[in-house]
């Protein structure tokens, strides 16, 4: 089994509670679950969390490097300004995929620039809650599990 750190940022725990027209119907709770299934024929292992704190998200990261084989993260909007989620990113040595539920490209100018992309070994955007599934194959693929 390998292990995996699926991490959420701010605002996250709104999912599927406000503005479905950007972030569509599912609740964080069904994003979990329907990662929890797909990790599970993947053989992996997942640390689910959600945090409006960003000691906390930093916490995890570090706590990763411990024993995890990747993280995939969605920073929410300390995507764009967390230089301390970037080194706390830059001190872990396995894969790191980025997940934007919504195409940040295609939104305000200052959602297009982001600091954790500077770490990221992939970046998925705009692909909605699947963007998870996705990212947890990749991780599968790059640590050969
Ligand atoms: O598209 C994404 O996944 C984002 O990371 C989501 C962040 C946003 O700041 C990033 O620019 C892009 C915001 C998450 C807020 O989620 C909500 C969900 C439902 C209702 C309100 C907020």
């Amino acid at each position: 089994m390998s292990l995996v750190y699926v991490l959420n940022g701010p605002n996250l725990n709104l999912l599927g509670k406000r503005q479905p027209q950007i972030y569509g119907h599912e609740t964080l709770a069904d994003v979990e679950a329907d990662c929890r299934k797909l990790a599970a024929e993947l053989g992996q292992t997942l640390r689910f969390h959600q945090s409006n704190r960003e000691y906390e998200i930093i916490d995890w990261i570090h706590e990763a490097r411990e024993d995890a084989d990747g993280i995939v993260i969605n920073p929410g909007a300390f995507t764009h300004t967390s230089i301390a989620i970037l080194d706390a990113l830059n001190a872990f040595e396995k894969p790191v995929i980025e997940v934007h539920i919504s195409n940040i490209h295609k939104r305000e100018a200052f959602r297009h620039h982001s600091y954790v992309s500077l770490r990221a070994d992939g970046v998925i955007a705009g692909l909605g809650v699947q963007g998870y599934g996705l990212a947890l194959r990749r991780i599968a693929h790059l640590t050969g599990a």
